[in-house]
């Protein structure tokens, strides 16, 4: 979107949290590919970002940057926003430029919200230009984290929603209404076909339980009224503009949209979100504990996948299935009253979202640069679609005629009408398997003809072998070029493959000094590992409490704090259990040496190796010592395989944004003990020459019943 270059051109075959030390895949921009934010500034523009910045690699988000692939040092002068995939809307690790800011702080529960507050300072900060300089133009990357999980809106949008009764009918038939809503509008060709509905992946609203069917509507108004709340706050900062008076010659591109309709709430929906990055589907019955206060700062939550399907209509699938148009097929809406004479009409060219920068590019009069710091710049891969605001090429064809999809190994060529598809073999939940070793090869080839086929429902592949053979050469072409290679099918692998970052490397890490908001990509990473955290302290007279040393928060996360002077060691096992050392006695006046150590029992992160997850998620035995002492041990039967809460920090003495244990403490909960020295000792699981032949072997046997 913001280079007008492939994904993988810039690094970003996969999001950084999941990158590996490829090209295509290291979550870094290279600086041959400048920004739209930077030729704009470059050529007089003022330029600002606002929400989601997911450009950040993971292990260079932290305080300490370095700060070049920062909105602000990839071109946008400006940014008010959170890093990273999502973020909790009520408290968010919300930054303004590389500092983090903490606005919600002593307000009142569900009072403050990111998606209004990133419109207030979007509005702020073109009144403010427009005051200054009002001749000076300006570019806005303006991407909430709305509609992406967590749903969090407002009490009175969910309200609103409600009331509409919307949804009261099922997925089902709410498919069908969008589908004749669709064709009554004209959008969708009126031969479109609609497939059966999916039942092997989803099953009929009429075979729900009434349970899961209150839950599941529960779910989705909540998810609309985050969305409808969103589209009321876009149009505030719209508005904002007219008032201006610039909205005549101010060209606005709306994509509303998450690749596809995410399905990564999986079939049931989920109150966390961290829950299924670890795997972990939520029983419907458990879920309703939330049901109350979904969409609250008390959840993390998703919408069942039922819905999404439905919101995908008329395609198939979702968000992650890039061989499908559920998955990468998003409406846009473009805006240029001044310019663009043929309003409210459609247009139906084939277009991606690399082409949004030439279109800048073009209508702004402004060429691709051919250096930026007198680096070389690649060319611009994307193709202008500016042609089409013209009203007599509303039927011109195409000029952007071939267009490659990758991710996680699912695949697709688009080429003048056709498009060659992966057959669709995983769904997004389904993250946690056995990757496919050969990912070009080991598929089945769908074809499809989109000119006569508006939803690719028909499969042409086994009549035109000989185009099936084409595009899949054109598909390794476009591939080769632009850094899809090695193609890699993994999924939740990734995510804790070894990258290189600030802790890669290092075992033992000493702090001595209270410090917030260390990112989890550049934090000790303590899972599918043993460990050993000490802290030496001095307690004044009259005791102490507070926080020692956390990491996550209410979704996920640890906590190793003073709970009315008796030391506690907790894991949050995502919001569902909660297990607690706790020391017996509160700690006496003076020096104290605290320690808990966690003694894990598997083989780690090194089975992924192999193609094999079962290093990952293992129990292990944690004891709690104080001033050498055993005071507390109890076994986990299982610990977090894959990732603690994302948009919370590693904080040393006190506790940011949300805690591990409401019912402990509220943060900050500051440490009220001299701390004197913070040491972890990671001790991550070494494979023995028996371990590996036992994966070698497994990884062939695998490899052979394929
Ligand atoms: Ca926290």
């Amino acid at each position: 979107m913001i280079t007008g270059r492939n994904h993988h051109s810039v690094g970003f075959g996969v999001i950084s949290e999941q990158s590996t030390g490829f090209p295509g895949y290291n979550s870094i921009i290279a600086k041959d590919k400048a920004t739209i934010g930077r030729i704009l500034l470059d050529n007089g523009y003022a330029t600002s970002w606002f929400g989601k910045d997911h450009n950040t690699p993971a292990f260079e988000a932290s305080a300490i940057g370095p700060f070049d692939q920062w909105p602000t040092g990839l071109g946008f002068e400006y940014f008010y926003g959170f890093v990273g995939g999502d973020a909790n809307q009520w408290e968010p690790n919300l930054f303004r430029n590389t500092t983090q800011i903490y606005p919600f702080l002593g307000k009142p529960v569900g009072t403050w919200n990111l998606v209004t507050a990133m419109a207030d300072d979007a509005i702020d900060w073109m009144n403010r230009l427009n005051q200054v300089d009002p001749s000076k133009p300006f570019f806005c990357y303006y991407v909430p984290g709305a509609t992406h999980a967590p749903h969090h809106p407002t009490k009175e949008w969910v309200d609103k929603i409600h009331d509409l009764h919307l949804f009261d009918k099922g997925w089902n038939a709410v498919r069908e209404q969008i589908f004749e809503n669709q064709k009554r509008l004209g959008v969708i060709p009126a031969n479109t076909q609609i497939e059966p509905w999916p039942t092997n992946v989803i099953k009929n609203w009429e075979d729900c339980t009434p349970q899961e069917q209150k839950l599941y509507i529960k779910q989705v108004e909540v998810f609309a009224a985050f969305e409808a709340y969103n589209d009321h706050e876009i149009g505030r900062v719209i508005q904002a503009v007219e008032d201006m008076g610039k909205l005549d010659n101010t060209l606005i591109i709306y994509i509303n949209g998450d690749n596809g309709t995410s399905a990564e709430g999986g079939p049931l929906g989920t109150p966390n979100e961290v829950a299924f990055f670890n795997g972990v589907s939520v029983p419907v019955d458990v879920q309703m504990k939330w049901y109350d206060v979904w969409g609250t700062e008390a959840t993390y939550n998703h919408m069942s996948a039922g819905w999404s399907w439905a919101f995908d209509t008329p395609f198939t699938w979702f968000k992650q299935n890039a061989s499908r148009l559920g998955g990468i097929r998003q409406n846009m809406c473009v805006s240029w009253p001044g310019h663009i004479k043929d309003q409210g009409a459609l247009r139906e060219q084939f277009m991606h979202v690399i082409d949004v920068v030439p279109t800048l590019l073009e209508v702004s009069g402004i060429p691709a640069p051919e250096t930026v710091d007198g680096i070389p710049q690649k060319p611009i891969e994307g193709t202008s679609f500016a042609y089409t605001f013209d009203a007599k090429n509303a039927k011109a064809p195409s000029k952007h005629t071939t267009q490659y999809f990758e991710m996680f190994g699912q695949w697709a060529l688009y080429h003048n009408g056709w498009m060659l598809s992966t057959e669709v073999n995983r769904a997004p939940w389904e993250a946690f398997g056995a990757a496919n070793p050969d990912p070009l090869n080991n598929q089945i080839l769908q074809l499809y003809n989109l000119d006569q086929d508006f939803s690719q429902s028909q499969d042409l592949a086994g009549k035109y072998p000989d185009k099936v053979k084409e595009l899949k050469k054109m598909f390794i072409a476009e591939g080769k070029k632009y850094q899809v290679f090695p193609m890699d099918a993994s999924v939740a692998a990734r995510i804790v493959a070894p990258r290189p970052n600030i802790t890669a490397g290092r075992t033992e890490f000493v702090y001595t000094k209270p410090m917030i908001g260390l990112p989890q990509g550049d934090s000790p990473f303590l899972l599918d590992s043993s460990y050993t955290i000490t802290a030496e302290i001095e307690v004044p007279e009259g005791g102490a409490e507070g926080m020692i040393l956390t990491s996550g928060g209410r979704f996920a996360g640890y906590g190793f704090y003073l709970l009315k002077g008796k030391p506690v060691f907790l894991w949050n096992l995502i919001d569902l259990k909660r297990i607690k050392w706790e020391g017996p006695d509160a700690l006496t006046p003076g020096k104290h040496t605290l320690e808990f150590d966690f003694k894990y029992d598997g083989l780690g992160v090194a089975t992924l190796a192999f193609n094999n997850m079962s290093g990952l998620g293992r129990g292990g035995v944690g004891t709690l010592k104080v001033d050498g002492k055993e005071v507390a041990r109890q076994t986990m039967e299982h610990t977090l395989p894959m990732i603690l809460q994302w948009d919370e920090s590693f904080d040393i003495g006190s506790d940011t944004l949300t805690g591990v244990n409401d019912e402990d403490y509220q943060p900050p909960f500051p440490l009220t003990a001299k701390l004197d020295k913070l040491t972890i000792k990671v001790d991550r699981p070494k494979l023995t020459p028996e371990d590996i032949k036992k994966l070698e072997a497994g990884m062939q046997q695998a490899a052979d019943t394929k």
